[in-house]
């Protein structure tokens, strides 16, 4: 038996950790301990950017991506673009169990869902509708230029990976994804090997910030081979923030705001981001909980 060990993006993340480690703790394997972490978040209405009170596209539409994925049998399922669903990590569960496909988009998603029976709901809260109209550019901007971020910032998603008593590894993430994003348009969090990658016999790793950025480098799969390969999971998470450091300059750009995470097979730990990311995440193991600063890399570091 190993100890269990839980790690989630940002300070909200407290509450999807709180939640998996008393799952953990009573011996619940790793993705479902995840999936319940995630599915908290996803619920609470003052966490603007996932699920449920999430902030709007650029018409106001709540579309939200979400995956999950099991480090023992490297099954995984994801949904993108769903509106009306409160718990896409749950339904990115059916897809993984239920389908014999790992991403189902926009109106399939949607539909799975009826045919799965979860409810569909507005997912818009007054507040929620409220700071999108605060956030909401006054002028419609240039459409960013093939190839360039979209250069709004409001972004959080909650990545959450598990180590179960067994020493198995879970995944999820979840995400309304950018605010004001174009309709349709799908960042990181439901691709699997960008926003969340998990294996047993090498580790796992999540991400959070600017999408393109995460998956121009193939974010989360680059840590896990990096940490396969022999990296510690902090040593894997500052290799693949240098890499979006790298590309940017060689783009002629500043880096976006982007923060990974990791966990190696043996429960070792990592975070790192880009530089006024600001990014901390969440840990929880047997008798403890606490927030971590990650490490911020700037462009000089090579
Ligand atoms: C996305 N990576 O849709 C997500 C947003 C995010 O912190 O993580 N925000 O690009």
């Amino acid at each position: 038996m190993s100890d269990y060990l839980v790690i989630a993006t940002w300070p909200f993340g407290m509450t999807a950790v709180k939640t998996a480690a008393e799952l953990l703790q009573q011996g619940k394997p790793a993705l479902d301990a995840a999936l319940a972490g995630a599915q908290a978040v996803e619920d609470d209405p003052k966490v603007h950017s996932v699920g449920f009170g999430g902030l709007g596209n650029a018409i106001g539409t709540v579309q939200l991506d979400a995956c999950v994925m099991d480090g023992q049998t490297l099954a995984c399922g994801a949904v993108a673009g769903l509106e009306n669903v409160r718990h896409p990590a749950a339904l990115a569960r059916r897809v993984m169990e239920k389908t014999p496909h790992v991403l189902l988009v926009g109106e399939g998603a949607r539909l799975f869902a009826v045919q799965q029976g979860f409810p569909l709901e507005t997912l818009l809260t007054p507040e929620s509708v409220a700071e999108w109209e605060k956030a909401r550019p006054r002028k419609r901007p240039a459409d960013p230029a093939p190839g360039q971020p979209c250069s709004d910032q409001s972004h959080d998603t909650v990545a959450v990976l598990a180590r179960d008593q067994k020493g198995l590894l879970g995944g999820v993430c979840t995400t309304s994804g950018l605010a004001h994003k174009l309709p349709g348009r799908v960042g990181d969090s439901p691709l699997i090997g960008h926003g969340l990658y998990v294996d047993n016999t090498a580790g796992a790793a999540g991400a959070t910030g600017v999408g393109e950025e995460i998956i121009r480098i193939g974010g989360s799969l680059t840590i896990v081979e990096a940490m396969r390969a022999g990296r510690t999971a902090q040593e894997a998470c500052e290799l693949a923030v240098r890499k979006v450091n790298q590309v940017a300059v060689h783009r002629g750009m500043h880096p976006e705001k982007v923060a990974f995470l990791a966990m190696d097979a043996k429960g070792g730990i990592g975070a790192a981001c880009t530089v006024r990311t600001g990014f901390q995440c969440a840990v929880a193991r047997p008798g403890k909980a606490e927030l971590l600063k990650a490490r911020e890399i700037g462009v000089e570091e090579k």
